[in-house]
């Protein structure tokens, strides 16, 4: 990797400082990492394992150097929660440490770590590796984002809806608390195509998503491209008043684009149709049944004259 490039010109996209956190016992040590990388990084310290799980939970870094050897909870201890625990990211783990035994690197290894510099530090060394590693997470990261999202409309896509219901019906199970789906429909959206074209229809699906989006307010409350111009919004700790209460804004904000439709058969605008379903789960339900019980809710809002929403 070549060092000259900056770290905006290696990872396209990134927006921000990547974050480093240090952790170290000896603040002399930390106080030389941080002029190693204040420049190019958003840093953070701990001088301690416990104090750096904290600051892991309420804000991850893209990268850690961890030392080995501390006095309350050593480096290993911090790797090994850091990989069990069920943090909002993963980012990976470089041991910085005294200890030279390969016994000691083999161990870091085997704990999840993905590097091993020893001290006394060379910062061209560490500031080389942290790059390189860095680098690969922030680009894995963009994939990442790039795999959940629907090209057309950025709302989250199909797969990406699959794996938030299962993990919003593991979690709804737990709490015994409603989880609420509602699925969107855009009425007579081949009509639209047929007279107005493919692209203005492509247009309309962008708008009407971003309308949509802008409805949900609770960091939880998601929006996806379920299909062609269908989208489900899925809704935890939501009950029935709740859910019904959302998809009445959901039409609304697509009544409010007014969008013209000649073959809309509500007035002369496009509109949806929404079908809700909410549950508690129990245990043997799967969340098919959710996805189920929602979409014929849909059928009868088509079925009932379309621009409604039914539960
Ligand atoms: P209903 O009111 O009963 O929902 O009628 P409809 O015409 O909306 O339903 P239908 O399922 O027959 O048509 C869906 C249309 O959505 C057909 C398809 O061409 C269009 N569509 C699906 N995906 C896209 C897309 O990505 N872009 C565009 N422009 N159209 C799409
Ligand atoms: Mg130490
Ligand atoms: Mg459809
Ligand atoms: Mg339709």
């Amino acid at each position: 990797m070549n060092s000259g490039q900056s770290l905006a010109e290696l990872i396209p996209g990134l927006t921000r400082k990547p974050r480093l956190m240090i952790v170290d016992d000896q603040t002399v040590i930390i106080r030389m990492l941080n002029e190693i990388f204040k420049n190019e990084f958003e840093v953070s310290m701990a001088t301690s394992g416990r104090q750096a799980l904290d600051m892991c939970a309420a804000n991850p870094p893209d990268i850690m150097l961890l030392d080995v050897t501390m006095p309350d909870m050593d480096g290993y201890e911090v790797c090994t929660a850091l990989k069990a625990d069920n943090l909002p990211e993963k980012f990976p783990v470089i041991f910085v440490t005294g200890r030279s035994d390969v016994s000691d690197e083999v161990r870091a290894f085997e704990m999840g770590a993905v590097d091993f510099i020893t001290k006394p530090i060379n910062p061209v060394v560490v500031h080389a590796r942290v790059r390189t590693h860095v680098v690969l997470k922030l680009q894995q990261d963009i994939l990442r984002s790039f795999a959940m999202k629907d090209g057309l409309t950025g709302v989250t896509n199909r797969r990406r809806f699959d794996e938030l219901m299962q993990q919003h019906w593991r979690q709804a199970q737990r709490d015994k608390s409603p989880l609420s789906l509602i699925l969107i429909d855009i009425d007579h959206f081949k009509q639209y195509n047929d007279h107005y074209g493919h692209q203005a229809g492509d247009k309309v699906l962008r708008d009407v998503a971003n309308a949509m989006r802008l409805v949900l307010q609770r960091p939880h409350d998601s929006l996806s491209r379920y299909g062609g111009e269908e989208f489900a919004c899925l809704l935890p700790g939501t009950d029935e008043a709740g859910a019904a209460f959302m998809a009445q804004r959901l039409l609304e904000s697509v009544r409010l684009l007014a969008i013209p439709h000649e073959f809309s058969s509500s007035g002369s605008l496009l509109t949806i149709s929404a079908g809700i379903a909410t549950v508690i789960p129990a245990v043997g339900q799967t969340a098919s049944g959710l996805i189920a019980a929602a979409d014929e809710q849909l059928y009868c809002a088509k079925h009932d004259g379309r621009n409604c929403v039914r539960q």
